[in-house]
Order: C-alpha cells, then structure tokens, then sequence
C-alpha cells in the first residue's frame, strides 16, 4: 500500500441509513474499529474519518452513522442534504426493514431533487442463516428496481462484505459524471501583504 497522501484528497460524505436496529452502526463500527459490537445501544448520530485506499486512490470517508429509530426521524431531511453517497441498510432477519428500504430511498432522492443518486442496497446479519425472513434473490429484486447495486454483509466476526460495501459506494460515486456545479476547493489565493 502507498503512503495517504496528505492533499489533494477527495473527501466523500457517505451516509448510512435504514430502521433501527439492522446493523448500521456494527457495520460502521466493524468498517472503522474492526470490531464487532454485540450489545444494541440505539444511535442518535455519530461520526467516522479515516484515509482510505480504493482502488488504488487515496481519499478520505467522512462517515454518518444515523438514527434509525423512528424517534429521531425529524433528524433525516438534514443529513441526507450533506451525503455524496448513500447506504441503504436492512436486515435480513427482519422483513419491515426491508419494506422501510423504499422510504428512505424516495426521501432521499426528494431531498436531492434528483432520479437518481449514488445509494446502495445493503442486506445485513446474513451469519444469523436460521433468522433469515428475506432471501437473497427478494434483495436483489429490490436493488433491481431501484436500480442500486446489492451486497449482503455480516458485520459480525468474521465479517463478511463491511469494507466493500463502504467501497461500492465510493465506487458508484466515482463513476459519475464530474458534476460541473460542484463545489471544487479552489486553492484561496495567498493574501498578499499590504505595508503600510
Ligand atoms: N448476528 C449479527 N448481529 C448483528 C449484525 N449487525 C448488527 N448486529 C446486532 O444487532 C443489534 C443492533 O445493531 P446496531 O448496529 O446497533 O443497529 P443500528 O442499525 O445501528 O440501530 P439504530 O442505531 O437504533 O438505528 C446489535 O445487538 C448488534 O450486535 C450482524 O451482521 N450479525
Ligand atoms: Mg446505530
């Protein structure tokens, strides 16, 4: 692996999204900590950074992990404004969660006044085979429709798919069309000293 350098670095501001519960923060968690974290202590908003290579590209995840208890559901419009990318977590284990997908997936897209944005389909605790409520061909079917790609995952240990979900997106993103509006960082230019 080459050395992150230390400019010229594209931040990307991905956003995990989904019900409570499903697994977006033992994901995070596992993607950032390489840790698995079994207890739930539901989230209201927390935050990750880090230097990543993909692809043989050094850039920096800026990452939100959300609230997915329907209590902090006012908290959405506003970090769906600040996300590149998206990702769209259910359970596998849990058939609501994968009904709400459709929810989280319009408002984003209304959010963005877009058709369509980087998001993926992310079907989570594939380990917990003898739980599973939806099947591997109903989770493609969905990312189908919505036209986003689908991984299955475990954030349990060992994990299974964590850093290339978080990878896929950056991947979708990357194959977009330079935005002309976008927000370039132009360089400020040196203030000159003025003697007086
Ligand atoms: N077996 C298994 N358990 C998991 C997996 N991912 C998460 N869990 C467990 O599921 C519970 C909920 O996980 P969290 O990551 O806290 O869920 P969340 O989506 O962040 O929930 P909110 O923060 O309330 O939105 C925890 O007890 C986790 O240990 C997985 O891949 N496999
Ligand atoms: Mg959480």
């Amino acid at each position: 692996m080459s050395k992150p350098p230390n400019e010229n670095v594209t931040t990307y501001k991905l956003v995990v999204v989904g019900d409570g519960g499903v697994g977006k923060s033992a994901l995070t968690i596992q993607f950032f900590q390489k840790m698995f974290v079994q207890d739930y202590d539901p989230t209201i908003e927390d935050s990750y950074i880090q230097h990543t290579e993909i692809d043989g590209q050094w850039c920096i995840l800026d990452v939100l992990d959300t609230a997915g208890q329907e209590e902090f559901s006012a908290m959405r419009e506003q970090y769906m404004r600040k996300g590149d990318g998206f990702l769209l977590v259910f359970s596998v284990t849990d058939r609501q969660s994968y009904e709400n997908v459709h929810h989280f997936y319009t408002q984003i897209l209304r959010v963005k006044d877009r058709d369509t944005y980087p998001m993926i389909l992310v079907g989570n605790k594939v380990d917990l085979v003898h739980l599973r409520k939806v099947t591997t061909d109903q989770g493609k079917e969905l990312a189908t429709n919505l036209r986003i790609p689908y991984i299955e995952t475990s954030a349990k240990d060992p994990p299974l798919n964590v850093d290339a979900a978080f990878h896929e997106v950056v991947k979708v993103i990357r194959s977009l069309p330079a935005d002309p509006n976008s927000k370039k960082k132009k360089r400020k230019k040196q203030a000159k000293c003025a003697i007086l």
